[in-house]
């Protein structure tokens, strides 16, 4: 069996997802998604350029060689980028495979561990009164965790989504403004004031059932972070995520003398080599990375392993950046690994988007049912793929009052 084509496609329905599609002598095809948030024409030049070049002849079977072969072979390796194309190939490799055996792909790492997975969804609101209606939004769509996320008076935006102006969810709604960032600015004093009590309110509020997440967004210092993860401990966080910058893994030991507050990390990561420490020194207690920005499902299973050993649970990175492919290639991890965590999940199931990404996979009830369809179970139309191209975009740049340049 050989790789006799590949081609890359970039845009989507308010995303610039980037595709890539493997075809073989047998007709058999494989989907992976390459898709690096605001980066995206730097995957699909890795792939065009280096990648399948390199892929054509090639027998899919040997996933494993060819995963070693990018990895290892360039000198130059890791990083989103790099790791972001490896992650569609990978993908792609594992759904041809699952294909040829027929069969959905969680049975090729193991079978169903449970029915289904869970889900958390992101509640947002300009203010604590609208962010609590959102929380009740999706209440009534089942949903039993949410991660919670509103504007604080006085600042006037947090760089991550929210801010106080009114406008509540704009990280996820494709900002597609141009290569140049807009400034946004962050105040650590006023988050550490006010964002314990009003989490505190928002327990009370809906009771001790409720799965209540929180992201800090790599805004603190190592001692701010602890202060803050002592102060919410009352609020029985399901968990607190990304407290300080992921490079600095020393951060976490201070946090976790002064709390026990579950964290979660890793949704920048590139490879096993960036958790490794984390994991092993059981600093954190959910593994974030997503399959696409971790170089595929090979890497991601070897991480969920290790991950076991040390009483870490998976809470993969699920951000609408990565297409229904990534999203489907983390739920067949996410119904076999026998620590599974939970599952970021923002709707991706426009029409648009549906059409561009057929696929059977269901959501409800906060739960994703995983499609039991051969392989990665999500299929790509080239021919709905022509309406879109890539539309340039960037994150915010985020600074704290003085001007300083702050983490976004
Ligand atoms: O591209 C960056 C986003 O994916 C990130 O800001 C989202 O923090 C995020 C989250 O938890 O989904
Ligand atoms: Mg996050």
């Amino acid at each position: 069996m050989k790789i006799t084509e590949a081609n890359v496609f970039v845009g989507g329905p308010g995303k610039n997802y980037v595709t890539l599609k493997l075809m073989t002598d047998q007709g058999i095809y494989g989907l992976g998604d390459a898709t690096l948030n605001n980066r995206e024409t730097l995957p699909a030049a890795y792939l065009n350029d280096y990648l399948i070049p390199n892929l054509i002849g090639r027998d899919p079977r040997n996933s494993e060689d060819i995963w070693q072969y990018f990895y290892r072979g360039a000198y130059f390796r890791r990083g989103p980028i790099a790791m972001a194309a490896l992650g569609a190939v990978d993908m792609a490799l594992w759904d041809i495979k699952a294909k040829l055996a027929n069969l959905p792909l969680y049975q090729l790492l193991g079978g169903k561990s449970r029915e289904a997975a869970l889900l958390y969804a992101h509640a947002t609101g300009p203010d604590l009164n609208s962010l609590m209606d959102s929380i009740d939004f999706y209440r009534e769509q089942g949903y039993s965790a949410v991660r919670v996320q509103c504007g604080i008076p006085g600042m006037p935006t947090t760089g991550y989504g929210v801010d106080s102006q009114g406008d509540s969810n704009r990280q996820y709604i494709t900002d597609f403004s141009g290569i140049h960032p807009r400034e946004e600015i962050w105040d650590t004093d006023l988050y550490m004031r006010y964002m314990p009590d009003a989490l505190m309110r928002i327990r009370e509020h809906f009771g001790p059932e409720l799965k209540l997440l929180h992201d800090v967004h790599h805004r603190l210092l190592p001692r701010e972070a602890a202060e803050f993860a002592k102060s919410v401990e009352p609020v029985k966080l399901f968990w607190l995520e990304d407290p300080t910058p992921a490079e600095d893994q020393n951060a976490l030991k201070l946090l976790r003398q002064h709390s026990t507050v579950p964290i979660a990390i890793g949704e920048v990561f590139n490879s096993i080599w960036d958790c490794k420490e984390l994991i092993e020194n059981e600093l954190i207690d959910f593994i974030r990375v997503a399959v696409t920005y971790a170089g595929g499902i090979t890497p991601v299973k070897r991480i969920v392993d290790l991950a076991a050993l040390h009483h870490v649970r998976t809470g993969f990175h699920g951000a609408p950046s990565h297409s229904p492919l990534c999203m489907a290639a983390q739920a067949h991890l996410n119904v076999w690994a026998p620590n599974f965590g939970i599952q970021e999940y923002l709707t991706l199931n426009t029409p648009e988007c549906d059409a561009l990404f057929p696929s059977q996979h269901r959501v409800a009830g906060g739960l994703h049912y995983i499609s039991d369809a051969p392989g990665l179970g999500v299929d790509f139309d080239e021919n709905e793929a022509k309406r879109y191209s890539y539309q340039p975009g960037s994150h915010p740049i985020v600074r704290l009052r003085d001007g300083t340049l702050w983490n976004y």
